[in-house]
């Protein structure tokens, strides 16, 4: 077992919800979002499949623009996933993603642990950065995205460990 699924496996990680911008960014002549995006996700997709853990993601299953579902259809599965999964994690954006602000609010009402991705120096919703006054939520800083996996298994230990337990 690695280190990571260990560390997973211990804090009681066995799914995860990954979230981030989408519609946004997918490019109207090719039909599907730029590869530094993709990369973006695909990183948090492997890093949790590497380690065991059943993910839910939404890019992926509607192939990165060119099998969007209905709005119906994604809304009632993300609801239904962010609620089996064990933890969200994700990108409220820039560029700011409206459908993840909606799964941050759904996830912070049931009381989802949750891990938010911000880039540093970018401005972010005073309801996103204020999540903490009543959430389970830890934050990840960055400023390229090789600095978040370095930085998640403390997030996740704050709000799946003991502590978050002890604070529930
Ligand atoms: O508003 P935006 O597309 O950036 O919202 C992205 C979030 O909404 C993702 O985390 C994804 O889970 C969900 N989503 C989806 O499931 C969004 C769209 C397009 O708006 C979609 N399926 N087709």
């Amino acid at each position: 077992m690695t280190d990571t699924a260990k560390s997973l496996a211990d804090n009681g990680v066995r799914s995860v919800f990954v979230a981030g911008p989408f519609y946004g960014l997918v490019d109207e002549k090719t039909g599907v979002m730029d590869e530094a995006s993709q990369q973006r996700i695909t990183m948090l997709i492997d890093y949790f499949e590497q380690a065991g853990c059943k993910v839910y993601n939404a890019h992926r299953r509607e192939a990165w623009g060119k099998e969007f579902l209905t709005a119906d259809v994604c809304t009632k599965l993300d609801f239904d996933e962010i609620a089996a999964a064990d933890i969200w994690v994700g990108y409220p954006g820039p560029p700011v993603s409206p459908g993840t602000h909606v799964e941050i609010g759904w996830a912070s009402a049931t009381r989802k642990p949750m891990v938010v991705l911000l880039e540093k120096d970018a401005r972010h919703s005073f309801l996103v950065t204020g999540l903490a006054s009543f959430a389970n939520v830890a934050y990840v800083e960055f400023t390229e995205p090789s600095e978040i996996l370095p930085q998640l298994p403390a997030a996740i230990e704050k709000v799946m460990g003991a502590g978050a337990a002890r604070a529930a």
